[in-house]
């Protein structure tokens, strides 16, 4: 190893740069950084320029560190020789005998360009400099930051997005629809969300769509959306509010403009009816059971408004919980038998059913398209 024989205790770092490399080739792109919507895509420009202002400023200041130390070192090293010198000298002339005390201490050769320069150097290159860069940049994320504020003329579609301690409640209130924990949004085309809180601080955030933005009880705060491709995003609450804040997730599903739309309407029906007796006899037990109190099926129930997710199209979703597990029937029953084992201190008790009721409500709630 002749470049790391340089380099004292070389082996030491072997592991040390195994493991920071094994990480660093986990990293991905930040979604944040991969934009797919015109608010996302001025919030990551703003990213990309603060970074290649930040970029020569940590070289040069680091650099100008190094060349301290490396600088600091020599001259005390020079100081020292000196020192042994004047010992040396005044050892001499002890011995001779002369007596003419010590003479003066030399001072180091060595003088730094930077001397009777000094506080030009600080004053600019610590003083104006930064100020003129920190002006710079605050006065382009204010201006970036009005995305936050922008109203586009030609809004299309509006939602209202609720957080709740620890799912998203999505109503369209144009069109009769109450959905969880999954947006639908047309592609290309401008949707108004305003946000509510039904209890604590909640924070949405859809990194590829847009920054993020607070829900505030009592408050409602308006952002406008558009995907300009359509896909599924990943959507998160960013502010903790409690103990299952990590499971707060949800989707945001952007499809063409038709397709949404047959969404709506299918979003806007009220539940299916079930077909065969399992399912029938699952829904008498959703309504003679505690799920009802919390829980509505359009069509079926009306419970409490706000407490839990509208379930008359459950199956309809991708996920369970806000993301907490796939939306597949095995989870949906290991959810309804013990949710607190599966989010512990969400807000969904497990409720007692023999096993014939179980399997029967879940062959109707699996049913639920
Ligand atoms: C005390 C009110 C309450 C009762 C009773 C209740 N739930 Fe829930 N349920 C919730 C809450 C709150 C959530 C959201 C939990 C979370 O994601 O943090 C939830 C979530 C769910 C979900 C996931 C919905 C989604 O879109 O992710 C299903 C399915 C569900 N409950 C079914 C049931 C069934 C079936 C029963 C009856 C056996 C039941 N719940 C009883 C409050 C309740
Ligand atoms: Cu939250």
């Amino acid at each position: 190893m002749p470049v790391l024989s340089h380099v004292p205790n070389a082996r030491r770092w072997v592991p040390v740069t195994v493991v920071v490399a094994a990480l660093l080739a986990g990293c991905e792109m930040p979604l944040a950084l991969a934009p797919r919507g015109p608010a996302a895509a001025e919030i990551a420009s703003i990213w990309w320029i603060l970074f290649w202002i930040a970029v020569p400023v940590s070289v040069i200041v680091f650099s100008l560190l190094g060349i301290a130390i490396v600088r600091a070192r020599a001259i005390a090293r020079e100081q020292d020789e000196h020192d042994e010198h004047d010992v040396r000298v005044a050892e001499r002339l002890r011995e001779t005998g002369a007596d003419v005390g010590l003479p003066e201490a030399s001072r180091p050769a060595r003088v730094s360009w930077l001397e009777g320069r000094t506080t030009g150097f600080v004053i600019i290159g610590g003083g104006v400099i930064p100020t003129l860069i920190l002006i710079f940049t605050t006065v382009m994320t204010l201006q970036g930051l009005a995305v936050f504020d922008t109203a586009p003329e030609d809004v299309a579609y509006s939602v209202t997005a609720r957080g709740h301690m620890f799912w998203w409640q999505f109503e369209y209130p144009d069109h009769g629809v109450v959905t969880a924990n999954e947006m639908h949004v047309p592609v290309g085309r401008s949707v108004r969300v305003e946000l509510e809180s039904a209890d604590v601080i909640h924070s949405f955030w859809v990194p590829q769509l847009h920054g993020k933005i607070e829900m505030i009880p009592g408050k409602t705060n308006v952002i406008h959306i558009q995907a300009d491709e359509a896909g599924t995003y990943f959507g998160k609450c960013a502010e903790f509010c409690g103990q299952q804040h990590a499971n707060m997730e949800f989707l945001v599903i952007a499809q063409e403009e038709a397709e949404f739309e047959s969404w709506l309407e299918a979003q806007a029906a009220d539940a299916p009816e079930p077909t065969d007796e399992l399912a029938q006899r699952g829904r008498d037990v959703f309504v003679d059971s505690q799920c009802a109190l919390c829980h509505t099926i359009r069509g079926v129930n009306q419970a409490a408004p706000g407490v839990a997710p509208d379930l008359t199209h459950l199956a309809t979703r991708r996920t369970l919980a806000a993301r907490t597990l796939p939306n597949v029937r095995g989870n949906l029953g290991g959810w309804i038998l013990d949710p607190q084992g599966i989010k512990p201190g969400s807000r969904m008790p497990a409720v007692n059913l023999s096993s014939d009721e179980f399997l029967a409500l879940l062959e109707y709630l699996d049913g639920l398209r």
